[in-house]
């Protein structure tokens, strides 16, 4: 069933009732918003968009943007969220990669693809053909197979890859967190999250569109704006620097807390210190949660037990996560290893990248949604589709374990009552802000500058982002953060850049001639650490 039909059903019954509170805007309605679902829906139809066909957006959080998303689940197209901080020189990767048919922009951007524009106003050609478009009342019926959206996240190879997530992966997550987290009728959610990342837009929305509540819909995460609309609702969903951002404004106490049942952290580790400050100031424990792109949600700690410090909680009901060592032999309680998923919620693997069906049984038989079976005129005509390449179909099987398990690259201990607490990762990645960056993209970009002979990035502590990105490089010339900067600029989305400059003689080496991180992190974890 198409997700969007599980939505349509509650939107129709929540009728003239919030869905999204936009304070600097006009509220839209549930009846407004299925309305602008179902125009949207008529224009995607006009620009030629057809079921499978992949939709690209890069716009700003407006009410009009969630309609774009709906508007895909509808037709049964795939949605392609990608992040704002990207430069055009990055964009242009996803268009070649996802071959959209149709790429919303915020401004003009050229390409060989068809291009409509929506900005942060929710104007634009795209708004245009919005405005004119006979409303397409069909919700095309999809497999829980089809995909219906995809999610590119940055791989180790510093190209990013696109997981592919079906339309019952985000059916199945979200109906279990309304559960777990037990959604209420009379529930608020304050919504300060960016929508093309699964954290904003799929466990957030989704909780909401499930149950037909309102959605405080803030543009951007501002602590001052964000506290003035505290008193009005019931659940907060954020990464850690929201809530150490909170912490530092004065006014916020238990009295500005009153009406608030549920504080959610994800994306990257709540620190101890963070969850303690929080507890002291407002007498409410931060739920904190894990999850990724590739599985959505997977564990989390307990609405009414206790919620621990350090931990991530249980794996959620129907997901399986279990540690283990090299081989995927399942460790003992207590013993670290890596963090391996099953379940409804695990993604169909990577775009053009799928797994072959030796490797990863049931699940991954499909045929892996290149080309999502149309199952209803007039949207219905495949997608052209195109053969993944050998090594780019292993790509995906060397994440699987032959019994179906996803190795995730985090690396975690589960006690003998099954909570789960991540430790740390086998994957070089540095989370900033709940943004991830991937070390090699930034080495990349860095070891063509002329005055950089090599160079290693590695995440040290920072205060507001958890981590920040620092680049230790052997220059053969002077060089200075500024001149980094500069050379960057245009080539690597802002929180992908250095925020620091270390400028060494060599970089240490193991016997392989591989670059230590573990050694580099060390002396200079160490050292920000008291400098942060
Ligand atoms: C902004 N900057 C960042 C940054 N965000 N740098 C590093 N890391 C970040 N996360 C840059 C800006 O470009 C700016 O550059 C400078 O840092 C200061 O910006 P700011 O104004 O302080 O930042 P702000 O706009 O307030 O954004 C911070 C933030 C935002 C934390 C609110 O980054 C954010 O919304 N993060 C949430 C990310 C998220 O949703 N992750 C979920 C992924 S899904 P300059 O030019 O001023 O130097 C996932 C799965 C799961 O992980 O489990 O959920
Ligand atoms: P992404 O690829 O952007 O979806 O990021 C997913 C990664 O974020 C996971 O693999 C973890 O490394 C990290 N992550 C998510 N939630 C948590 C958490 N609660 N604690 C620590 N790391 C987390």
């Amino acid at each position: 069933m198409n997700l969007y039909a599980r939505f349509e059903e509650t939107f129709r019954r929540a009728g003239d009732d919030p869905a999204l509170i936009c304070p600097q805007r006009e509220d839209w309605s549930h009846a407004c918003l299925a309305n602008a679902v179902a125009r949207t829906a008529g224009a995607l139809a006009e620009c030629g968009v057809r079921a499978g066909d992949r939709v690209l957006v890069q716009v700003e959080k407006t009410p009009e943007a969630v309609a774009l998303y709906l508007a895909c689940l509808k037709t049964g197209a795939v949605y392609v969220p990608i992040n704002t901080a990207y430069t055009p020189a990055e964009v242009r990767y996803f268009i070649k990669d996802a071959e959209p048919a149709l790429f919303v922009a915020r401004a003009k951007f050229d390409a060989r693809v068809r291009v409509e524009t929506l900005d942060g106003a929710g104007q634009g050609s795209f708004a245009a053909l919005v405005a004119a478009a006979e409303p397409f009342t069909l919700t095309v019926g999809r497999a829980d197979d089809d995909i219906a959206a995809i999610v590119y996240t940055s791989g180790t190879t510093g190209r990013s890859k696109g997981a592919m997530l079906a339309h019952a992966n985000l059916a199945s997550n979200a109906e279990t967190l309304c559960a777990c987290w037990g959604w209420q009728d009379d529930d608020v959610l304050l919504h300060a999250l960016p929508i093309f990342h699964v954290h904003g837009l799929f466990v957030a929305l989704h909780c909401a569109f499930l149950t037909g509540t309102p959605t405080i819909f803030l543009p951007g995460f501002e602590a001052v704006g964000l506290l003035r609309e505290l008193p009005r609702a019931t659940v907060l969903m954020g990464v850690p620097t929201f809530y150490t951002r909170l912490l530092n404004q004065d006014g916020f106490d238990a009295a500005a807390c009153r009406n608030m049942r549920l504080f959610i952290s994800g994306s990257a580790p709540l620190a101890e210190q963070t969850f303690a400050a929080f507890e002291q100031r407002t007498g409410m424990r931060i739920l904190e949660r894990y999850g990724m792109s590739e599985t959505l949600m997977n564990a989390s700690n307990p609405l009414h037990g206790e919620r621990v410090a350090g931990s991530v909680g249980f794996a959620l009901p129907g997901v399986e996560v279990r540690i283990a060592d090299a081989d995927g032999r399942v460790l003992p309680p207590g013993q670290v290893g890596g963090i391996e998923v099953r379940g409804p919620n695990v993604f169909k693997g990577y775009w053009r990248m799928p797994a072959p069906a030796t490797q990863a049984p049931e699940a991954r038989q499909a045929p892996a949604a290149q080309a999502p079976k149309a199952r209803q005129a007039p949207a219905a005509q495949a997608p052209k589709a195109r053969q993944a390449p050998k090594a780019r179909q292993e790509k995906t099987a060397a994440e699987f374990r032959a019994d179906g398990f996803f190795m995730t690259g985090d690396l975690g201990t589960m006690d003998a009552a099954g909570r789960l607490a991540i430790v740390g990762r086998a994957k070089d990645l540095v989370i900033s802000g709940g943004y991830n960056v991937y070390p090699k993209e930034v080495e990349v970009r860095l070891d063509e500058m002329p005055e950089v002979a090599e160079s290693a990035v590695i995440g040290v502590p920072h205060t507001d982002f958890g981590e920040a990105v620092v680049a230790v490089v052997v220059a053969e010339a002077v060089l200075d953060l500024g001149r980094v900067d500069a050379f960057l600029k245009g080539r690597l989305a802002r929180y992908k850049q250095p925020k620091r400059l270390v400028c060494v003689d060599d970089l240490p080496r193991n016997a392989m001639g591989k670059v230590q991180k573990n050694v580099l992190r060390k002396i200079y974890w160490d050292i920000f650490s008291a400098n942060r």
